[in-house]
């Protein structure tokens, strides 16, 4: 009921950090443009297979951006899905099930919803069945406008495999909706080609597969590499149709790709003699870009604090000039001066600056090696809550009582 969550603000305004001064509002009134990038894990990043670059385009628009090596996918079983629930709500998806199917009618006050009010047009890209994941009616719940979903593309046998309509094609017929849409938008762009067990058609590999026991990590390089291209030309296709210097442009990766089941052939990639539990969650790492034109590429950083899809949606609020004072959200600003080394994985594991814990074991990140608990305990009970506390939110859907209470929170 309404008490519980007065706990839980309690802990979330305690928990609060300031936003950077210099950064907030520095994208004010911009589009924004994010791009979910499926199943990209962070180990690919200035990598090679076979001596070549897998993700040449994104190895040069970090040099352009600011980059967080850190940051990590906090997804469960609602894989894209929770991603999308991470970065636009604050709050964990849940231990069991998706989110988006188990309370898709909740009170929300997501991302889109709040922009809605400052006046934003906001609309999602994706390629898929409107209803797969339960989007069509999640959605609306979140905010959005418009939901242009498979109807709306042209798809045929020659533009798509695996999944469907292959990123290229995905991303040049969107722009031609987002040339028409209103500003300022917000919005989402959801790819699909590098999606478990990775197909491409020999035409369009431009790296080799790998040699390994694992078919799929063999096919994922060249399906990453295929991705990262149709993310070269939808760069530049926003440039030009002049829709790039007055954006900010967010690209995340959704969720591991590689599952443990491949751990032999990921030792082997990755040159170790095994895949252990501390080597499995630092695998849990997707890139994290937030690209300001004008900003970015005059002083572009790589950003080391831990930090994860939750941190997301107060750091592009307070980017757009919008106080999240008001808000209840479990993340904080990547900006903020005092933002904590620390990152809840959905399955109870947690990192922090110096420490790795998974499964009751605590580890040392400079060795990988398993170290004294005592080090980890300060946290343990941190995890436990703002899985515990998040959780209560969603399964009571406790946010009707807050809007109710303070509904007005983002009307100017
Ligand atoms: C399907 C796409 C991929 O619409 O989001 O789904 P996933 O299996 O990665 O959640
Ligand atoms: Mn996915």
């Amino acid at each position: 009921d309404s008490s519980e969550l007065a706990d839980i603000e309690n802990y979330i305004r305690a928990n609060e950090k300031a936003p950077n001064k210099q950064l907030f509002g520095i994208a004010k009134n911009r589009n924004v443009i994010i791009v979910s990038m499926e199943s990209l894990q962070s180990f690919v990043i200035n990598n090679t297979v076979n001596g070549q670059e897998i993700t040449p385009f994104l190895n040069d628009f970090i040099k352009q951006s600011y980059y967080f090596d850190n940051f990590y996918h906090q997804t469960g079983q609602g894989k894209t899905s929770d991603a999308e629930f991470l970065i636009e709500n604050s709050l964990y998806p849940l231990g069991r099930g998706a989110v988006f199917f188990t309370n898709a009618t909740n009170e929300y006050n997501a991302t889109p919803e709040i922009l809605k009010n400052y006046g934003y047009y906001t609309a999602v890209f994706h390629a898929n069945n409107k209803s797969f994941w339960n989007r069509d009616v999640m959605y609306q719940s979140l905010g959005y406008d418009r939901y242009f979903s498979l109807n709306d593309f042209d798809v045929n046998e020659e533009n798509s495999v695996g999944w469907g309509l292959k990123d290229k094609y995905f991303f040049e017929q969107s722009i031609a909706y987002l040339k028409t849409l209103p500003q300022p938008f917000y919005t989402k762009f959801i790819t699909l080609t590098n999606h478990f067990p990775f197909e491409l058609g020999e035409e369009d590999r431009m790296v080799p597969e790998y040699t390994s026991n694992s078919r799929t990590l063999n096919r994922y390089f060249p399906t990453v590499r295929y991705m990262d291209e149709s993310l070269k030309l939808f760069i530049e296709s926003l440039k030009k149709e002049g829709l790039y210097q007055n954006s900010i442009i967010i690209l995340y990766g959704d969720h591991y790709g590689i599952s443990e089941n491949h751990n032999e052939a990921m030792a082997q990639y990755l040159g170790k003699q095994e895949i252990t539990p501390f080597d499995h969650v630092q695998l849990q790492r997707v890139p994290l870009i937030i690209h300001i034109p004008g900003v970015t590429d005059r002083d572009p950083k790589v950003i080391s604090k831990v930090s994860g899809q939750i941190d997301v949606k107060p750091t592009l609020l307070h980017l757009l000039g919008i106080d999240t004072k008001n808000d209840l959200h479990f993340g904080q600003d990547l900006f903020a001066k005092d933002k904590l080394d620390f990152v809840v994985l959905r399955d109870g594991s947690f990192v922090t600056k110096d420490y790795v814990y998974k499964d009751n074991v605590c580890y040392d990140k400079k060795t990988g090696l398993k170290t004294d608990i005592s080090y980890c305990e300060p946290y343990v009970e941190k995890a436990k809550q703002e899985l515990d506390y998040s959780d209560k939110i969603v399964y009571g859907d406790l946010l009707r009582f807050y809007n109710g209470k303070n509904g007005t929170n983002y009307k100017k």
